[in-house]
C-alpha cells in the first residue's frame, strides 16, 4: 500500500506552524486522525483511546502549550505527562505536528526495538517525553511532583498538564495524588481526564463505576470544568480560561469524549481499544475523514 505521509499530502495541503483558529485546529486534528489510522495499518495501536483524545491533544500541543521543540529541556516550558501511557501514538503525532520530529519517523519507527516511539511513552529513548509511563496511575503522581518542583524553583509561569483515562481513575494512586495536589496548592497543575466511558475490557459503569467524577475532584479541593472533549471550539475556550499557574487550586478538565471518535465502526466498540486495520479499512476511513473535513 502506498503510504500517504501526512506532512506532504496534497489533498490536505495547509500545514500551519501555529494554528490559532478553530478551523485550522480542526484540520490539524483530522490530519492527526489520518496519521493514526495509517500507523494502525502497520502496527497494533491503542486506537480507541488515541482517537477519543485526538482533539484535545491537537489543541494542547498546537495551540496551548508553551514549548520550544528545538529546546525540549527549556526551563520555562510547560510540561506534559501521559499518564494513560498507552496513548503514545496520538501524543507522538501531536508532537510531530508541533515540530518535534517528522510524522514519517513515527510511522516508520513506532514499536520498533531501539527506536524512539514505543507503545507506551518512554523517556529513555525520546527526549520529548517527560516521564516513562504505561502502568496506569503512575503518571499523575509524577506530574504532581513536577508541579511541586516548579514551585520550589519559583517558576510561576509554567504549567504541568497530565492526561489520564477514566478507567485509570480506578487506581488508588490517582486519589493520593489528587489529595496531595490540593494540599500543596498546585494551581500550576491541570489534569485532563479522557472520559470516553470505556476501559480495556468494556464499559466503565459496568466495571468500576466512577459516577460523578466532577464531584469527586471538587471534594478533593480542585477546580473542575466539564465539557465536550471532541469539540475543538469548546476545548480552546476552556484552555483559554485556565487559572494562571500561580493560582492555588489545581484544575481537573473532565473531557466527555467518544472512544474511537471519527471512525464509525470503532466508536463505542470495546474491541477497538487496541487493534490493527486493513488497507481497505484505511481507505474507508480516509474517504470519510476527508469528506468530513471538506464539509463547509
Ligand atoms: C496498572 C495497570 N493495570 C492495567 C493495565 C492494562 N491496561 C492498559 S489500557 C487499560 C484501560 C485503561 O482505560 P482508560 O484509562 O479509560 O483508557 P482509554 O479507554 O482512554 O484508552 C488497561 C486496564 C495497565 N496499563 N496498567
Amino acid at each position: 500500500m502506498k503510504m500517504l505521509y501526512m506532512d506532504t499530502r496534497e489533498d490536505m495541503p495547509y500545514r500551519p506552524t501555529k494554528p490559532t483558529t478553530v478551523e485550522e485546529l480542526k484540520l490539524c486534528a483530522a490530519r492527526i486522525r489520518l496519521q493514526l489510522l495509517e500507523l494502525c495499518t502497520k502496527e497494533v495501536i491503542h486506537i480507541g483511546g488515541d482517537l477519543s483524545i485526538a482533539d484535545v491533544m491537537t489543541v494542547l500541543w498546537l495551540y496551548q502549550m508553551k514549548y520550544d521543540p528545538s529546546n525540549p529541556k527549556w526551563e520555562k516550558r510547560d510540561r506534559f505527562v501521559l499518564s494513560k501511557g498507552h496513548a503514545s501514538a496520538v501524543t507522538s503525532f501531536a508532537q510531530a505536528m508541533r515540530g518535534c520530529f517528522p510524522a514519517e519517523a513515527v510511522i516508520r519507527d513506532y514499536a520498533k526495538d531501539g527506536k524512539s516511539f514505543s507503545m507506551h511513552s518512554c523517556a529513555l529513548n525520546n527526549r520529548f517525553v517527560e516521564a516513562s509511563t504505561g502502568s496506569l496511575g503512575h503518571g499523575f503522581p509524577i506530574a504532581c511532583g513536577m508541579a511541586a518542583g516548579l514551585r520550589l524553583k519559583k517558576n510561576d509561569t509554567s504549567r504541568v498538564y497530565v492526561l489520564m483515562g477514566d478507567g485509570e481513575q480506578a487506581e488508588g494512586s490517582v486519589w493520593e495524588a489528587a489529595m496531595n495536589a490540593a494540599h500543596y496548592k498546585l494551581g500550576n497543575l491541570a489534569a485532563i481526564i479522557d472520559c470516553n466511558g470505556f476501559e480495556a475490557d468494556g464499559r466503565i459503569d459496568e466495571l468500576t463505576a466512577i459516577n460523578d467524577l466532577g464531584d469527586k475532584y471538587r471534594a478533593f479541593g480542585w477546580n473542575v470544568c466539564e465539557f465536550d472533549g471532541n469539540d475543538i471550539g469548546e476545548i480552546k475556550y476552556r484552555f483559554d480560561r485556565l487559572p494562571p499557574p500561580r493560582s492555588e487550586k489545581p484544575t481537573a478538565l473532565i473531557c466527555r469524549t467518544v472512544k474511537g471518535k471519527g471512525v464509525p465502526f470503532m466508536e463505542n466498540e470495546p474491541k477497538w481499544h487496541a487493534g490493527k486495520i486493513t488497507p481497505e479499512q484505511f481507505k474507508e476511513c480516509e474517504d470519510l475523514l476527508l469528506r468530513e473535513w471538506r464539509k463547509p
